[in-house]
């Protein structure tokens, strides 16, 4: 009897229960258990319905993730859920939790479902670069029609059971929270009034309303711009189809060969890589699991600026109060007026409720002194990038806000320690770096101080996921890990234009690779002035900066999208980078200026220079601890700065370009280019000296 998969009998109702931690995911185990206790049921003369149930927080979370990519063991699920689907006896299927996959595909190879109303059910497979492999594209159309599964399946999100209920997905939603209980009832029910074997298989009629639509179409045109670069969506609209067109074998023939091709897609290893990816960086390398944690029930926040504002949303819509702090009534003003249009545009949209928004107004009040702080859990600052002024502000928040309150900097460049050593309490000072706009990018870069106690960093990291961010946590240095890699890509960027090519060349090489914007498109979002200010602030620190074109940009009022004119120029209420021949003629006089005589450069140099700069830096942010692991730096730009998901990341997609060819061109551009940013890194010459890989780590 399998360990994982349990059979019982309770009355008339024969029970197979799968408890198999932490979400029941259809192991190998699993499937082998789930075929023999349906014998054992089957064989069950007493047994008048089967009821399949999970132990645990939730019914079938899936396929077994870890065993993709590893040779296939039998009973395939498929195999698994035909002999379900084709039971003499009624199999009822109850649902807590989240029904995701191949447990949905399970339930659905039942022949009645029954959920409590707090669950959930999807076919997130495309969010991991396949397709529901099981029959999910062949059954669940049969119960839905095909606008519906295209939706489900191509998009990956979980529908609510009252959903699910409406949609025929399940028959019954209860509420409470003792699935078991539900699940006895509903197949007692099933018992007592002799109902039959009902398989989906067998259903049409929702198959010959839509055979022939165009909808299948009016979905691939829609994922050009959705979709753009993925290659799952599309199998996903192909396999769907097929149930249109197709009997039912033939449909699942279908799906399996276009299954396989996502399996064998690249794409597949860089989407599940960036799924468990995010669920590490959750575990920081020597902070124990049971490291205590601060609550944090009142936030302030410094400045009502864009970023201010979208960092206070944050905590209001996790129902924490937060009040903003600034210097004038009128900054205050303006910056509370943003956040109530934010909300009303979201409400707009249908994503909150109008008494959501008042809700969340009124969790966000405003001051103009710091006394107010007197008894928050956390302050976080978010004033524009001045040293001086930073720890002027930390010096007084040292004394306004109480023993054990946690001072943060949404700083994204300058040292914490600096920062935190204009406090008595460095222990309590940690880098909490938001991505703009705050309210929206997922990405929290946790920046731990020398001094930092865990307890403060363990604080941070809870935060992060009670504020629905991914925290990522790493080390103190100038621009810590996205920023110090987007500065290393950012002058390669502009040395390549000084050189000879165009800001749009440029761009278009790496939205080709899949970011959703180029570098000089993000400059112009961000703001021209933004840089200017910073690289100001360095010559005036000493630092030498080379002269940069955009100087010039910005000193002739171009200062991006808010002046519909940047590196590129925008028409009126359109964000579409359109390029200008007056920056053309800024650039040329820029290299008239430097003696500079440009030569013609192929998108292939800008694609090296542009990302194997990035993964040196890399290598050199892991060689000196400031990241832990490639796969902090993957989630950093993964969530950080749109990096595509698909590609694992820029660490996981430098193993798969292969590191000794890496390592080949930055040596030669060590030659051909020099400078600091192209002396290989330590860890990268070591990993191809050793025939490893930054996974290997
Ligand atoms: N396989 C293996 N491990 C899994 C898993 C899975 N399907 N789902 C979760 N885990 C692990 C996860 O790594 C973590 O481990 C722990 O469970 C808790 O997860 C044939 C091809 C279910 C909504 O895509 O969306 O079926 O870090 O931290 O926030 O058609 O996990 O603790 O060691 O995310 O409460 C389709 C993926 C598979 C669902 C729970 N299924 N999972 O979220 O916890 S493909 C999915 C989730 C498939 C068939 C195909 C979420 C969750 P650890 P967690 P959570």
């Amino acid at each position: 009897m399998s360990e994982v998969v349990t059979y019982n009998r309770e009355g008339s109702i024969g029970v197979i229960t799968v408890n198999y931690p932490p979400v029941n995911a259809l192991s190998h185990g699993v499937r082998s258990g789930l075929v023999a206790a349906l014998e054992q049921g089957q064989k069950d003369a007493d047994a008048k319905v089967l009821l399949l149930v999970c132990e645990g927080r939730t019914f079938i979370a899936g396929a077994d993730i870890r065993e993709f990519g590893k040779p296939m063991q039998e009973p395939g699920l498929a195999a698994v859920i035909d002999q379900y689907e084709n039971s003499d006896k009624p199999i009822v299927a109850a649902i807590h939790g989240t029904a995701l996959g191949g447990g949905l595909e399970t339930a659905l190879g039942c022949h009645y479902r029954v959920a409590l109303s707090s669950a959930k059910v999807g076919l997130p497979e495309v969010k991991l670069g396949l397709l529901p492999g099981a029959g999910g594209t062949q059954r669940l159309p049969r119960l839905t029609g095909a606008q519906k599964a295209l939706e489900m399946i191509t998009t990956g999100d979980f529908v609510s059971a009252k959903d699910a209920l409406g949609l025929g997905i399940v028959d019954a939603v209860e509420d409470g929270s003792d699935i078991k209980a539900v699940g006895l009832a509903y197949a007692q029910k099933v018992a007592d009034d002799n109902k039959p074997v009902r398989r989906v298989r067998d259903l049409t009629d929702k198959i010959d309303a839509d055979k022939g639509s165009d909808v299948f179409d009016q979905f691939r045109a829609g994922l050009q711009k959705k979709a753009r670069g993925l290659f799952s969506p599309f199998k996903c609209v192909d396999a769907v189809e097929a149930a249109f067109n197709l009997p039912f074998d033939d449909g699942m023939k279908r799906e399996r060969e276009l299954f396989m091709e996502c399996m064998e897609s690249p794409q597949r290893g860089g989407l599940i890589h960036s799924f468990f990816a995010e669920r590490e960086v959750s575990k920081v390398k020597g902070l124990a699991k049971d490291t205590p944690v601060r609550e944090i029930n009142k936030v302030g926040v410094i400045g009502a600026g864009t970023m201010g504002g979208g960092i206070a949303m944050n905590f209001a819509n996790a129902g924490i109060p937060v009040t903003i702090a600034e210097v004038k009534q009128e900054a205050l003003d303006k910056g509370l007026a943003v956040i109530r249009r934010n909300y009303e545009n979201t409400a707009k949209k249908g994503r909150i409720t109008q008494a959501q928004v008042e809700e969340r107004m009124s969790l966000i009040s405003g001051t103009l002194t710091y006394d107010d702080f007197s008894d928050v859990d956390l302050v976080i600052e978010a004033v524009f990038e001045s040293m001086d002024l930073k720890k002027t502000i930390f010096g007084q928040l040292d004394k306004a806000c109480k023993p054990g309150a946690i001072l943060a900097s949404n700083t994204s460049t300058l040292s914490i320690d600096d920062i935190a050593a204009a406090t008595s309490r460095p222990q309590d000072v940690i880098g909490l770096h938001f991505f703009s706009p705050a309210n929206v990018m997922k990405l929290l870069e946790i920046v731990r101080g020398e001094k930092t106690s865990d307890e403060v960093k363990a604080t941070a990291m809870a935060l992060a996921k009670k504020i629905r961010k991914v925290g990522v946590m790493v080390g103190n240095c100038y621009g810590f890990v996205g920023n110090r890699m987007l500065h290393k890509r950012g002058a390669e960027a502009m040395a390549l234009v000084n050189e000879g090519a165009s800001p749009q060349q440029v761009d278009k090489v790496l939205t080709d690779l899949g970011f959703p914007m180029g570098q000089f498109a993000m400059s112009d979002l961000a703001g021209i002035d933004i840089g200017y200010s910073i690289r100001k602030e360095r010559r005036k620190a000493g630092e030498d900066v080379p002269a940069s074109w955009m100087d010039k940009l910005a000193e002739q009022g171009r200062l991006g999208q808010k002046t519909q004119a940047g590196v590129y120029k925008y028409e009126e209420g359109n964000r579409k980078p359109i390029p200008d021949p007056q920056v053309d003629q800024i650039i040329a006089e820029f290299r008239a200026e430097q003696g500079i005589t440009s030569r013609e450069i192929t998108d292939q140099e800008i694609l090296e220079r542009c990302m194997y700069v990035m993964i040196n830096e890399g290598a050199k942010i892991l060689e000196e601890g400031i990241a832990d692991r490639a796969l902090d730096i993957d989630i950093t730009w993964i969530y950080g700065y749109g990096f595509p998901a698909y590609r694992g990341g820029p660490m996981f997609w430098a193993d798969q370009v292969g590191l000794d060819t890496i390592l080949a061109s930055v040596k030669n551009f060590q030659d051909t280019v020099g400078g600091e940013q192209w002396k290989p890194a330590g860890l990268l010459e070591k990993l191809v000296a050793e025939g490893r890989q930054f996974g290997d780590l």
